[in-house]
Parts: C-alpha cells; sequence; structure tokens
C-alpha cells in the first residue's frame, strides 16, 4: 500500500482510516513538540505544488497560503478566509517527487504552505496526540488512491439524487412548494427535488412538521412522488430544549447530550432557540438520533440535508450575559474609540465562540468539545448514515475525513459572486482527494442578489457536478431557473444534464468504488508547464475537460488545450457544435444556453435523451461524443 504510520502521544480515535497500518518505530525529522504541540516543519522546492486540503478557498494548487482545519459556520467566504465547514488534513506536495501527507487528528489544525516563507511549510496542531501518515506513489493519483483505500470508500447516493434540485430558504408551506413544481412544469423544465428548508418544522423542532404549513405531509409527499418529484427535507444538529417534545425529553433521560464543565447538559441558542446537543461522539446517541430519521422515510421521505453541524452556536446565556454586564459597565461613560470597538463586538463575537466550545462536553463530560471540534458534523453524518434505508440521499454541511463514507456535502453558504463560480471548479478536485465524491456547491449562489447571467454561467457548471442544486438564502432575490425572462434558455442548460446523467452516474459510481477522481486537475494528466499552472478547467473522469465561463459579459472565454480535443456545445437535446482543436490556446464562443465540453482523444461520452426527471428517464444511450 506504500503508506507510513506515525504515531504521536496518544491519539483519540477519529475512525477517519479503515485500514490498520504497523506503526513505524522512528518518526520523521521534519515533525517535533512545540509547547506541548505537534509542529511540522518541511521546506519546498521552486517546482513544488500542494494539491488537497479538501473544502478550503484557494487555488487547485494550494501553495503560498494560510488554511486551518477547524470546521466552521461562517458565511462569508471572501479570499482571506483560513477555514470554511470541512477538516481535510490531506495534501500531496508535488514536484521532483510526489508524496501525501494525512494528519488524523480532531481539533485544530493550522497550515502555513508557503505564506510567511515562500519556501517553507509549517503546519502546527494544537495538541500533541495525532496519527500522521506518509502516503508514497508513482504520481498525483496513485497517491490519492492509496490515501481513499485507507480512509475507505466513498458515499454514493441513489441515481435521482444526481437530478436538479431546486432550494430556497424557505419554501414554507405546500402552496409555495406548489409553486416552485407548477413554475418548472409550465416552463417545461425538468426537476427532481425540492428542497425544505428550515420553516418546515415546527419551530424548528427536528422531526417535527408544521401541519398548517404541510397538511397530509404523508400524502403530499407521494402526490409529488407520482410526478417524479421528491421532497428533501433539512435536518439541524440541535435539539430545542421544550418540555414535553419527545427527542428533547428522550436525550436527556438517557444522557444522549453534550455536557457542560458542571456536567449538566450544555445549552446554547440556534435556530430553535435554547438548544441541548446530540453527543453524536457516543455511539448509543447516534443510533438514537439515526432511528429519529425513520420518523421521515415511514412518511415516504428518501433524502435529506443536514446543517449546523459544526455545530453552529449562536450564543450560549453565559456569554450573552457576560456582554451584556460587559456593556452595562460602559453605560453612560465616555468611549475612546477602542473601547467602543470592544463594546460594540461584544454581541457578534458571541456566535461560535470558543468559549462555548471548551465548555460543551463530549463522551459523559471527558472531552471538552474544542479538542475533538472537528469530529462532530463528521460523527452526526456518521449516525444518520449509518440508520438509513440504503439509497437514502443524505448531505451534510460540516465534514472531516471520515464522513465522506456516510453522507456527501455541499460547500455551504457561497455568495451570488462570479468568483465564486470559479471557487465551486476549483474545491472539486481537492475534494475528490479527500473522498468526497458526491458534492456541489449551491448554484447561482447563496448570500446575495443573483443576476440572470451568473444563475445561467453557473449552471454551466453545475450539470457536471453530482450534486446539482439551485439554493438562495431569505431575503434574496429569486433564481429558480424560471423566475428570469427566457427561460427556455435555463431549459436548454438544465436538460443537458439529464442526457449525461448515466455517464456522470456511472462515471461518480466508479470513482467511489475504485478510489478514482471525478475531477482532476490538469497537472495530474498533463506535464507541461501551462497545464501545471490552468486553475480554471478540470478534467471530467478520464474522458473530458470542463471549461465553464466565470465571467460577467462574456460570450466566452479562453481556454488551454494540452493536447488536441474535439469541443462539443449541447443545448437542450441537440449536439450543437462539434469541433476539432490542435493544443494551444483558444477563444472559444459559449452562449448563454449552451454547455461547453472538450472531449479527449479516443474517448467519447454517452448520452441519453433528456427528461423531466431521473423517474422518468430513458437512460438508453442515443449517442456519442466522441473525441
Ligand atoms: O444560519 O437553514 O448553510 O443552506 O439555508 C443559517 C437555513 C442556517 C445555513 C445553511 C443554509 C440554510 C440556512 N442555514
Amino acid at each position: 500500500m506504500n503508506i507510513k504510520k506515525y504515531r504521536f502521544g496518544e491519539p483519540f480515535c477519529t475512525d477517519s482510516t479503515v485500514i490498520d497500518l504497523p506503526i513505524e518505530k522512528e518518526s520523521p525529522d521534519y515533525i517535533s513538540l512545540k509547547e506541548d504541540n505537534l509542529f511540522i516543519s518541511m521546506s519546498l522546492n521552486d517546482s513544488d505544488a500542494i494539491y488537497g486540503l479538501g473544502e478550503q478557498m484557494g487555488g487547485i494548487n494550494k501553495r503560498g497560503r494560510k488554511y486551518r482545519s477547524f470546521c466552521s459556520d461562517d458565511p462569508c467566504h471572501t479570499e482571506e478566509k483560513e477555514a470554511l465547514y470541512g477538516a481535510h488534513n490531506f495534501f500531496i506536495i508535488s514536484g521532483e517527487t510526489t508524496v501525501g501527507y494525512f494528519i488524523d487528528f480532531p481539533g485544530t489544525v493550522h497550515y502555513d504552505m508557503g505564506f510567511t516563507v515562500e519556501d517553507e511549510i509549517t503546519i502546527s496542531l494544537e495538541g500533541k496526540d495525532a496519527d500522521f501518515y506518509v502516503i508514497n506513489g508513482e504520481n498525483e493519483l496513485e497517491v490519492v488512491k492509496n490515501f481513499r483505500e485507507l480512509i475507505g470508500k466513498s458515499y454514493m447516493p441513489p441515481m435521482w439524487a444526481f437530478g436538479y434540485q431546486q432550494s430556497r430558504w424557505s419554501y414554507a408551506n405546500k402552496e409555495q412548494v406548489d409553486a416552485v413544481v407548477d413554475g418548472y412544469e409550465k416552463a417545461d423544465i425538468p426537476l427532481d427535488s425540492v428542497i425544505l428548508d428550515i420553516d418546515y418544522m415546527d419551530h424548528y423542532k427536528d422531526f417535527t412538521i408544521d401541519d398548517k404549513a404541510f397538511p397530509n405531509f404523508e400524502s403530499y409527499v407521494a402526490e409529488l412522488k407520482k410526478k417524479g418529484i421528491r421532497l428533501i427535507p433539512i435536518i439541524d444538529a440541535g435539539v430545542r430544549c421544550e418540555d414535553g417534545f419527545d427527542v428533547y425529553e428522550e436525550g436527556v433521560k438517557n444522557n444522549y447530550f453534550c455536557k457542560d464543565r458542571n456536567g449538566d447538559d450544555f445549552k446554547a441558542a440556534v435556530w430553535p432557540g435554547i438548544c441541548c446537543f446530540p453527543d453524536y461522539l457516543k455511539a448509543d446517541t447516534r443510533k438514537w438520533f439515526g432511528d429519529k430519521f425513520h420518523t421521515l422515510t415511514d412518511k415516504g421521505i428518501e433524502g435529506f440535508w443536514i446543517d449546523m453541524n459544526e455545530p453552529a452556536l449562536f450564543f450560549s446565556m453565559e456569554g450573552f450575559k457576560k456582554a451584556v454586564d460587559f456593556v452595562k459597565q460602559y453605560n453612560g461613560e465616555d468611549l475612546d474609540c477602542w473601547d467602543f470597538f470592544e463594546y460594540r463586538d461584544q454581541f457578534s463575537k458571541l456566535s461560535n465562540s470558543i468559549d462555548d466550545y471548551k465548555n460543551m462536553h463530549h463522551l459523559d463530560g471527558k472531552y471538552s468539545h474544542y479538542d475533538v471540534h472537528n469530529l462532530y458534523g463528521y460523527m452526526m453524518t456518521r449516525g444518520v448514515g449509518e440508520c438509513l434505508p440504503k439509497d437514502t440521499l443524505l448531505f451534510s454541511r460540516a465534514s472531516c475525513i471520515g464522513s465522506h463514507r456516510y453522507g456527501g456535502i455541499w460547500t455551504g453558504d457561497n455568495t451570488s459572486w462570479w468568483s465564486h463560480i470559479l471557487l465551486n471548479l476549483r474545491m472539486l478536485p481537492s475534494l475528490n482527494m479527500c473522498g468526497y465524491i458526491y458534492t456541489g456547491a449551491d448554484c447561482g449562489g447563496f448570500n446575495g442578489n443573483a443576476s440572470r447571467e451568473l444563475v445561467i454561467r453557473w449552471m454551466q457548471l453545475s450539470v457536471f457536478t453530482p450534486l446539482f442544486r439551485n439554493h438562495s438564502a431569505i431575503g434574496t432575490r429569486n433564481q429558480e431557473a424560471y423566475a428570469f425572462s427566457n427561460n427556455k434558455e435555463f431549459k436548454d442548460v438544465i436538460e443537458v444534464r439529464y442526457r449525461l446523467i448515466p455517464y456522470l452516474y456511472d462515471l461518480a459510481k466508479k470513482c467511489a468504488e475504485n478510489n478514482e477522481m471525478m475531477f482532476k486537475p490538469l497537472a495530474f494528466e498533463y506535464k507541461d508547464a501551462l497545464s501545471k499552472e490552468t486553475d480554471d478547467q478540470v478534467l471530467l473522469g478520464d474522458e473530458a475537460m470542463i471549461t465553464p465561463v466565470y465571467e460577467q459579459n462574456k460570450s466566452g472565454r479562453t481556454v488551454y488545450l494540452p493536447e488536441e480535443m474535439t469541443f462539443y456545445k449541447l443545448s437542450g437535446n441537440k449536439v450543437v457544435h462539434k469541433e476539432k482543436l490542435e493544443k494551444g490556446v483558444h477563444f472559444v464562443n459559449v452562449a448563454l444556453n449552451e454547455v461547453p465540453l472538450f472531449v479527449r482523444k479516443g474517448k467519447k461520452i454517452p448520452l441519453c435523451n433528456t427528461g423531466k426527471n431521473v423517474d422518468n428517464l430513458d437512460t438508453t444511450i442515443v449517442e456519442y461524443l466522441e473525441g
């Protein structure tokens, strides 16, 4: 297998890996203890590129930036951010030699990947107990394959989960969901699922349904299913503290919740108000919480998304009291600017505070949450994934390597910015490297108002990602495919997705089974200098290359072909353009209703006819795009 395992201290068992390797006797000299924390220091050659780290900002090549593994509920993904919702401690340094590294550690990890000093990597762990793996292989793809073998097979959802999904925070009642379904029907645009965000619940209480908003939920689910449309409800990590609420009461009675430092149930506020937090690190809690999903699967639900599982904490009562006391003492005082800033920030600092994470405890008080923070979303996904009926769709916001075996992930609260199309593209290979195959971003952008052009250009990328979900935040402009003028162009793009479903599904399945990447950086296949620097196109399987347009007011874009390829444009049920292009740089036109795709020499991509949704899709192959 070509993997060496090193152990430092007594690591917490994360179950991130599935193969038990012998522990090497001598550890590498680039790892040391610095003030009781593990510290890694390596040097970089000029030609070294760094790949991996999963859900992170930055380019495909991760060199020249800082990152942090600390699952973060941060809804503003600006360039300088160091941590998003995932903790994916796998990376490859590739230059004269190609070596992969995996840090199996549940706490915070700080990465300086040639930022402070250009040819130095320093990585510091907040702790001294960790397993460290060095993964060898002939090339990047082999290193990835070996690593993925170590961490176990990726989750694959049922085929309908590759259909187009429409979401919004929130379609709050049956009428609003009906309007979405009608909107798609009238515009004759395919649709597979409608997502239910938090407002379908009664007071945001997990496993409840507001039956004024959704009377006869079960028959409504069945009615939609007849049309080939599925509802996908959200479940949040925290459980509302309310006397008489069975989930809360069972949790208290059976010690299923995380404790505070005094041994009482830890409490903090999220959407439902004051909540308790299931201790997903306990096997019995996982089983209990996972089995609760049967209340919804019994009503015909076949897919879920799970949220707020970093966990996101809006505030704790202690934190709130401290802030109020602080502010009170200054009331009426003459504040200087610095005092004022401190005063002003008291309340915004309350959310996701380290103090609260330190007060939260797992496994009957044995571990402070802060030290094992990155496992929370992972263990929630695991508990749910282990209890759901086979072939249920599941995707999570927070994740840590290991959770890829139980569910997919979406990449959280992006914004309707052009740069986030590119960010979406760049994350795909690094997520695949870390085991996440069923993944995608909020297409059209979550925060902010989206323009018609942005949504349709974004779709030209999302038609290739396993999770293809249009989602947007409360208060933003409607961005359903029928919400804009000339929605025929949206139909033309979304229909292409359905033509590709047999190919995409088989490819994802093959990648999950064989530990391969669905989206690869050009540099993993082509060794020329320009391929190494190409950051805005990726390879799709072994067959193709995708090159979305990610800038406004453009009739197309510049693409780089590392070898001769055949350029196709697809629109609706038709292939509207086919052209052999030589190796080199080209400008290609891409109209708003077209999907560009480059097929590699000697390869082919099968297409079926488009359909209304996956249940009604005839997956017979009707033609091939040949390279
Ligand atoms: O604090 O459920 O990332 O997709 O729409 C916000 C409401 C909570 C965050 C998720 C987003 C979802 C939203 N949630």
